[in-house]
């Protein structure tokens, strides 16, 4: 059974992977308008794997005893300035979201509940995998700079990076 306090910290944390799923949902549709198709389904499939993180949330508070709140949601950033900003916004915005995990982790521990504290150590994996992925992106979008030509190139090659999960 969920405490009242791990309960409302879980409960804030659907909200923030709600967010993540709606800021990615956003950075596709600039990128499909500005014709980088590669980036754009890369975008919404980061878009659906936020969306399984906030539904696994949901089902573990149900499953616990507690009630997972769907809240209303922040509106995301919908324009970008280029293509290294929108990657910039989606690594800053991944190492929030480890933050945030980590604050969970020590309030599991603080709260002693073992069981959800050991439900989190697919968010703590999760987390450094997709702050990798979001770094080697940025690494690829500083040596393209302005180029077109390796934008081009970039946007055919992120159809075959791992999709982040
Ligand atoms: Fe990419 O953040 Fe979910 O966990």
């Amino acid at each position: 059974m969920l405490n009242k306090t791990i309960e409302t910290a879980l409960n804030k944390q659907i909200r923030i992977e709600a967010e993540s799923s709606q800021i990615y949902l956003a950075m596709a549709v600039w990128a499909e308008v500005k014709g980088l198709e590669g980036v754009a389904n890369f975008m919404y499939a980061q878009s659906d794997e936020e969306r399984e993180h906030m539904l696994k949330l949901v089902k573990f508070i149900n499953e616990r005893g507690g009630q997972a709140f769907i809240s209303e949601l922040n509106a995301p950033n919908v324009t970008f300035s280029s293509f290294k900003e929108m990657f910039e916004k989606l690594f800053e915005h991944e190492q929030f979201v480890s933050n945030s995990i980590n604050e969970l982790v020590h309030i599991t521990l603080q709260e002693k509940d073992y069981t959800t504290h050991n439900f989190l150590q697919w968010y703590v994996a999760e987390q450094i995998e997709e702050e990798a992925v979001a770094r080697t992106i940025l690494d690829k979008i500083n040596l393209i700079g302005d180029d077109k030509g390796g934008l081009y190139l970039f946007d055919r090659d992120i159809k075959q990076l791992t999709v982040i999960s």
